[in-house]
């Protein structure tokens, strides 16, 4: 009889046990990616030459996007889409518009720690970026993340003024 309950305790120590070791390991096969909830972005405006001496303008952007998941995130189909604007008080002119994917650029990436975007729109100087004529140009962009969920972050940059 002892030796009966002793083994039947054992059991149950070895199956309990089992189902915590199993429930474990589950938890970890399922746990769920590190959620993404903020997003810094930037923009500055870079005036170059081109090989033949005309004036270029560029807008270069960039986001990063906090996570550990980031390749995750990226092959299920997350994406960012750039909107940039002149200003022009209540009103907005769209200046162009792109999306960036891991499928369709190189510059939509992941590390340990971040999604990173870097990119850029050039054009001839006084050409897509010269949004006022008043030798003041007023340049930002939005930002926004969209993940495979349909989840979305968006993030304004500040302003770039100058003569595009
Ligand atoms: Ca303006
Ligand atoms: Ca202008």
């Amino acid at each position: 009889m002892f030796k009966g309950a002793a083994l039947r305790r054992f059991t149950r120590r070895g199956v309990i046990g089992g189902a915590i070791v199993t429930a474990c390991l589950a938890g970890l096969a399922v746990a769920p990616a590190q959620a993404i909830t903020d997003m810094s972005v930037t923009l500055r405006m870079s005036t170059t030459t081109d090989a033949y001496g005309n004036p270029r303008v560029a807008a270069i952007y960039t986001a990063d996007l906090p996570t550990d998941s980031g390749w995750g995130y990226l092959y299920n189909g997350g994406s960012i889409t750039v909107n940039c604007y002149g200003d022009d008080g209540s009103t907005r002119s769209l200046l162009f518009s792109t999306v960036h994917t891991m499928n369709t650029a190189q510059n939509l990436w992941a590390d340990d720690a971040n999604i990173h975007l870097s990119g850029f729109k050039d054009a001839p100087k006084g050409g897509l970026f010269n949004e006022d004529l008043d030798g003041t140009d007023e340049i930002y962009c939005t930002l926004t993340w969209r993940d495979g969920d349909g989840g979305t972050i968006s993030r304004k940059t500040l302003e770039r003024t100058g003569d595009f």
